[in-house]
């Protein structure tokens, strides 16, 4: 994969030399957003013009469109490898730094295509979007660009039981580059911007059962040790970092354990994972244009607003977390689901899914969906365990099965998925749901 990494850099070279404009496309979430920065801060070093969009998902009016523009290289990233066919006919060159499934399409000679998936490398897991990006820029001399990869797998989800593969060696060059330190560390969020108490209620990962989404929770939690919880945790005397850290660990081992810190970074960005939050929150809001200033080195006003917004974000997941533990999930035989017709809960209900689960709000012996209604139709995020997952669940194949006999689609991973399906259907949906989720955990 590396081979390929570096035909990309030579086609690279090539424009570079030529002065050409460049165009980057990339995804909307932490990832893509990541693995945008990577390269956008790679060509502006390099004195390179380019342009770049992000969006939600690469639809085929899109590719279709962007064939017709002036730019002499495409760059695609996060995204794009579903597209290898058409990008083949396009006349510019294109490079596609993807992580995510491929078919069997093969790049012609103007498309250079990186992704793990065509090296047997496992993409949810060992490699993300950015890292795919950083490693076609990497041997322009950039690994102090690497630490974005980074940023790029915690939004993907691959960072937090550590690194490996591929990541294993962007975490290297990272490391290599001087500018990213690790230290073991409480792995809980915003110790220098929030008091001690919505830290805790803002770390959701990993989960503080009882503490996580719950402000109250965190408050008790606090006074049951006479800690102040109006304080940050960077302010707190050492005795009393001990005592929480303690308490904590008893709670969760694993909330103690390695932090990454590029230290040259703005406080509230120096954590790689929560850089991470804060793109992902950026996203999340629509306002990818913001994040990726962001990682571009926009500091002061783009920063107030970055966290302004992720406060926004975390206390919807609050709320919506609040209202999982007073009303619960209703019950299927297999399943169960979350559904609400609420504003603030719709836009959070995957999240809150995922989190009711690992907080264990939600009985973890059932897989969750997480409804919402949109106009007529309805949304399904789907989450279950690692432990439901090895016993025979595939929400993936689930969705995608119960959604099509309804007209609908869906599909993903077989630990998270989702499907959109026709409002009218949902309680029959919901059913077969049930059956399929059933016949999974009773066929092996
Ligand atoms: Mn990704």
């Amino acid at each position: 994969m590396l081979n390929r990494a570096n035909e990309a850099t030579d086609m690279l070279k090539e424009h570079i030399e030529n002065d050409a404009v460049i165009r980057i496309i990339s995804h909307n979430d932490a990832d893509g957003i990541s693995a945008a920065a990577v390269v956008a801060n790679a060509l502006a070093e390099e004195n390179v013009q380019f342009h770049t969009t992000i969006v939600p998902r690469l639809k085929q009016d899109m590719v279709n469109q962007l064939r017709s523009e002036k730019y002499d290289l495409f760059i695609f990233s996060d995204m794009g490898s579903q597209f290898i066919g058409d990008f083949n006919t396009y006349k510019h060159d294109v490079i596609v730094a993807d992580h995510h499934q491929v078919n069997d399409t093969e790049a012609e000679s103007n498309v250079v295509h990186i992704n793990p998936h065509l090296f047997e490398i496992d993409g949810s897991k060992d490699l993300s979007g950015a890292g795919s990006a950083y490693l076609a820029i990497r041997n322009l001399n950039k690994k102090h660009l690497a630490y974005y990869a980074l940023v790029g797998a915690f939004g993907d989800m691959q960072g937090q039981e550590g690194f490996t593969g591929v990541n294993k060696m962007i975490l290297d060059d990272a490391i290599e580059s001087g500018n990213l330190e690790i230290h073991e560390d409480l792995k809980i969020v915003s110790k220098t911007t929030e008091p001690i108490f919505k830290s805790l209620a803002y770390t959701f990962s990993p989960p503080l059962p009882g503490i996580s989404g719950d402000f109250d929770g965190a408050r008790e939690f606090l006074e049951r040790m006479n800690l102040s919880y109006g304080i940050k945790f960077t302010d707190m005397e050492d005795e009393e970092k001990d005592l929480l850290k303690e308490a904590l660990v008893s709670i969760n081992p694993d909330i103690f354990g390695n932090c990454y810190t590029v230290v040259k970074e703005a406080p509230m960005l120096r954590d790689l994972e929560e850089y991470s939050y804060i793109l992902d929150a950026c996203g999340k809001n629509k306002k990818q244009g913001l994040g990726l200033s962001i990682a571009l080195g926009e500091k002061d006003q783009a920063l107030d607003a970055a966290l302004k917004l992720q406060r926004q974000y975390r206390d919807q997941i609050v709320k919506g977390l609040e209202w999982v533990k007073k009303e619960g999930a209703q019950q299927l035989n297999t399943i169960q689901y979350l559904y609400s017709e609420d504003k603030v809960l719709k836009s959070v209900m995957g999240t809150i899914a995922s989190i009711g689960l690992s907080v264990e709000l939600l009985d973890n012996s059932k897989p969750v969906l997480g409804l919402s209604r949109l106009h007529k139709d309805v949304k399904i995020s789907g989450r279950t365990t690692r432990e439901m997952v090895s016993k025979g669940v595939n929400l993936g194949k689930a969705l995608q099965d119960s959604s099509n006999n309804f007209g609908g689609t869906g599909g993903g991973h077989d630990i998270a998925a989702g499907a959109m399906i026709p409002y009218e259907s949902m309680d029959n949906f919901l059913h077969i749901m049930d059956e399929m989720v059933e016949y999974q955990l009773n066929s092996d």
